[in-house]
């Protein structure tokens, strides 16, 4: 608890262009914790570099990742929003955390498994340890509710083990989370592959929709979108392509799956994916607007950082000094 409240925590990869999955699943729910919860979102570079990352771009996407936050609506005044290098006690913490956690345990991380298959030149340590860092970044702040996309449930659930069993040896010390998983855009899938998650690194432009996309280029997406032979809009078992469509749909427009039947019935697949479209276009156009206002102002953006940063390190050093005391580690004598 920080001021009585409750604390939130979560994480966006600055590792490519930001995706609808990662706004449905991920950021436009992070605001819906800023009244109650103490919150804090990390732009989380030190994971990046698990995959190849091009400096220039990775230094740019930093800064649009932080601006993003703001422009879907994370005020910094209300929220804590930094970047994860600026607070080196999150890789302090993951070291330790490294010899509480199991090789069998990170065996079974399907992120891990699906990267490495498609990395498969650079499966490096890092990759592995993934989800150590990510639990780092978590139990620093004592972190009661981790809002994520669906992808992520099986991280958190590893936080949890890894904190209940360091909280076994050394008595309590680590708040063991909660994911937060929300239900409508838990899992928005690729337009061009509806069986696999929508991925901000998917080598197909066509097969993702980006946040910062233009009217005309996210309505030619939906267009292109892969459906099937049928041609009636309605959610059903087999119907990847129009399931994922009418999930989007529902989640720009709050319509439920009937009322979406009802809304295209005896109209053709193409004037649906033209709404989804449109609705998807018209609720990012503010988003967008903002974001652009925010990027152009790069001072202000740094003075963001520095706050969120200073902020952030004054709770993660409370919980690793905590930490290091029980582990046994001398403190640095004074003067
Ligand atoms: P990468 O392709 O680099 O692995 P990613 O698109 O999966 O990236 P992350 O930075 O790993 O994005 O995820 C940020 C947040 O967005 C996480 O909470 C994740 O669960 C959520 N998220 C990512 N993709 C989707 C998706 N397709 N549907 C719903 N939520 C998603
Ligand atoms: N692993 C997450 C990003 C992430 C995260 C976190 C999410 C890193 N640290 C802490 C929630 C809490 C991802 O790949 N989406």
């Amino acid at each position: 608890m920080i001021n009585d409240q409750k604390i939130c925590f979560s994480g966006v990869q600055p590792s490519g262009n930001l995706t609808i999955g990662n706004y449905l699943g991920a950021i436009r729910n992070f605001s819906n914790y800023s009244d109650a919860y103490k919150c804090f979102y990390c732009v989380v570079d030190q994971h990046a570099i698990t995959v190849r990352q091009v400096p220039a771009e990775l230094r740019r996407r930093t800064y649009e990742t932080l601006a993003l936050y703001m422009a879907c609506g994370l005020d910094p005044e209300k929220n804590t929003l930094y970047v994860q290098s600026h607070v080196p006690a999150h890789a302090e913490l993951g070291w330790i955390l490294n010899c509480f956690t199991m090789f069998g345990e990170l065996s079974r991380m399907t992120q891990f498994k699906d990267k490495s298959s498609r990395h498969a030149d650079n499966v490096n340590a890092g990759l592995f340890t993934y989800p150590v860092l990510m639990a780092a970044d978590i139990l620093l702040y004592q972190t009661d509710v981790v809002p994520t996309g669906v992808d992520q449930k099986q991280h958190v659930e590893l936080c949890r083990d890894i904190a209940e069993r360091f909280n076994q040896i050394y008595s309590g010390t680590f708040t063991v989370p909660e994911p937060m998983i929300s239900q409508s855009g838990k899992k928005i899938m690729s337009l061009a592959e509806p069986t696999k998650k929508m991925s901000k690194s998917d080598e197909n432009p066509n097969a993702v929709v980006y946040i910062l996309d233009d009217k005309d280029t996210i309505i030619r997406k939906f267009r292109r979108a892969v459906t099937d032979s049928d041609t009636c809009v309605r959610f059903a078992e087999g119907k990847d392509g129009i399931n994922n469509l009418m999930t989007i749909y529902s989640c720009f427009t709050g319509k439920t799956m009937e009322e979406i039947e009802r809304e295209f019935d005896g109209k053709g697949y193409g004037d649906f994916k033209t709404a989804v479209g449109e609705v998807c276009a018209d609720a990012l156009a503010p988003v967008q607007a903002r974001f652009a206002q925010l990027l152009a102002d790069k001072a202000g953006l740094e003075a963001q950082m520095k706050k969120g940063a200073d902020e952030a390190s004054y709770y993660a050093r409370k919980t690793l000094s905590k930490v290091q005391k029980k582990l046994g580690f001398v403190p640095v004598p004074r003067g």
